[in-house]
């Protein structure tokens, strides 16, 4: 399915919010008022914390992560840019490949979207095997749909033994 145009009404977009550096809680206050601010943008929906060691990478701060569910009328890589605007605002740098990081805000899912872009691919190509994300997101819309993989809540025996904790 392509992207809805703009103007044919709001889109249920779901954004995976991470930090490991600073205070999560504030941050997470932050980036939600911060989405619901956007243009044409409410936040509808956010998960509880979850607390999980780094995927992919080791040396690091445990991983704060949340769901955060909005309605949106903004095209998806506009969307896109504004995240990561609201990231640099919350002190986001990039100083290395996976390096620990104040805000991280990523796009999930677009309404049904399937959308292959050089900066931009969703659903979010790891999605579907991260704990981190399924947890949050099956909390906040168990029936949510990601194209090519089922719904949030059908995947999660698929990620039971990756520890994480709801706070
Ligand atoms: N984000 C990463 C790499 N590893 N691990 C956890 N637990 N949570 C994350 O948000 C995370 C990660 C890159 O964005
Ligand atoms: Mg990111
Ligand atoms: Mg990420």
């Amino acid at each position: 399915m392509n992207p809805p145009s703009p103007g044919v009404g709001p889109v249920r977009a779901y954004i995976a919010f991470g930090a490991n550096l600073g205070e999560p809680a504030a941050t997470l206050a932050l980036a939600r008022a911060a989405i619901d601010g956007l243009p044409d943008t409410r936040v509808a929906a956010c998960s509880a914390l979850y607390r999980s060691a780094p995927v992919g990478v080791s040396g690091q701060p445990d991983y704060l992560n949340a769901v955060i569910a909005a309605d949106t009328g903004l095209p998806a890589t506009e969307l896109l840019d504004a995240l990561l605007a609201i990231e640099r605002a919350a002190g986001r740098t990039r100083d290395y490949h996976q390096a620990p990081r104040t805000l991280d805000l990523d796009l999930l899912l677009y309404g049904e979207a399937e959308i292959d872009l050089p900066q931009l691919q969703v659903p979010h190509p790891r999605m579907h095997q991260r704990a981190f994300v399924l947890l949050p997101l099956a909390e906040i819309a168990p029936g949510a749909r990601i194209p090519g993989h089922g719904t949030a809540a059908s995947l999660l025996p698929g990620v039971a033994d990756q520890a994480i904790s709801r706070l």
